[in-house]
């Protein structure tokens, strides 16, 4: 029988992914979504008819559990959450209800309605916050630096505790940023990537950025959902960092971006001190070998290729749209 999977955030970068991840491997793939968001086709393309979709919010516990008890699903994985840093700032009460207490709520609903399921958690590099050491592991003392890094830390302890408790097989990816051209516009990469294009074909003259010597650790999204269903397969539960293990700055990715459509970014970028974050962590880099030794995970994509592929999906679109 075909092994059945609910994803919250289906919509995602990383929802997509996963979802096409699984059901090539032949899962019967259920997508949470928010009640009011009918029409998904916008963002699921081309796997649309293949997903079922559930709505509920993650501050709806009855409606989770009774999704969860419904569906039985084999595994879970919880990937919604408002994902943007810099805007945690502002709704910092909403971000912790959101990411923190919807994963309680997602592991109370297992826990009471279908404990033999297996769940994964996005938890994020933002833990690490202000990292004593640099790169960070599984075993790195946490110190988040924003609401949303304190919210996916509360959710991180949530996962722990029931599966020492409770016995759940429930796990944490700590994930590094990880990108593709299905990432949002609001995050510096796709915000480069697209403006890059729009500059190249003559659709905008600018582009405005905050810090450029911030540095991430930028891998290849439809490779880490393979991470995170590696994870769900193993004997036992366990969390697990994922991540290149070597920075860039966003001066680079600028660099490659404008490179790849022949221009020089310093001759259209323009720095906005309002842009810049009010506590900016610049030692975020993972050190991912316990994915390598357990799960056989690797990041493998360079940042130049993924610039190259997002760069090259924006012109394609800009293009499309200019027909
Ligand atoms: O692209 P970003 O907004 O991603 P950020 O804050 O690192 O968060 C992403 O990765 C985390 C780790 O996986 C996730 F937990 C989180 O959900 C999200 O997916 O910013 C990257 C860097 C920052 O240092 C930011 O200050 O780029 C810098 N930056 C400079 N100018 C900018 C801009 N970021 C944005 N969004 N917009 C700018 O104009």
């Amino acid at each position: 029988m075909a092994k059945r999977a609910l994803i919250t955030g289906i919509t995602g970068q990383d929802g997509y992914y996963l979802a096409k991840l699984l059901l090539d491997k032949g899962y019967e793939v259920h997508g949470l979504v928010r009640p009011d968001h009918y029409d998904v086709s916008d963002r699921l393309g081309d796997i649309t008819d293949r997903v079922t979709i559930e709505h509920a919010e993650l501050t709806d516990s009855l409606t989770i559990r009774v999704i969860v008890e419904r569906l039985q699903p084999d595994e879970i994985y919880n990937l919604a959450a408002p994902s943007h840093v810099g805007r945690s700032f502002s709704v910092p009460e909403s971000t912790i209800e959101i990411v923190g207490v919807g994963c309680l709520r997602l592991l109370e609903a297992v826990r009471q309605a279908s404990p033999r399921s297996r769940l994964y958690q996005a938890a994020s590099s933002e833990m690490f916050g202000r990292a004593a050491v640099s790169p960070q592991n599984e075993q790195t003392p946490f110190h988040p630096r924003n609401p949303y890094g304190v919210a996916k830390l509360a959710a991180y302890w949530a996962v722990v505790n029931y599966r020492e408790t409770y016995g759940l097989f429930a796990c944490n990816g700590i994930t590094y940023n990880h990108e593709s051209e299905r990432r949002g516009e609001e995050f510096v990469t796709r915000k480069i990537s697209m403006a890059a294009a729009r500059i190249a074909l003559g659709l905008q003259k600018r582009l405005t950025l905050g810090n450029l010597d911030a540095r991430r650790d930028w891998g290849f999204a439809p490779e880490y959902v393979e991470a995170m269903w590696l994870m769900l397969q193993q004997p036992e539960p366990d969390d697990f960092v994922l991540g290149t293990g070597v920075t860039h700055s966003v001066r680079d990715f600028c660099e490659a971006a404008f490179n790849r459509v022949n221009l020089n970014y310093k001759d259209f970028v323009d720095i906005d001190p309002a842009l810049v974050r009010p506590s900016e962590e610049h030692l975020l880099v993972a050190d991912p070998s316990k994915a390598a030794r357990v799960l056989g995970w690797r990041a493998r994509t360079p940042l130049r290729d993924i610039v190259a592929h997002m760069v090259d999906a924006d012109l394609s679109r800009q293009r499309r749209a200019l027909r």
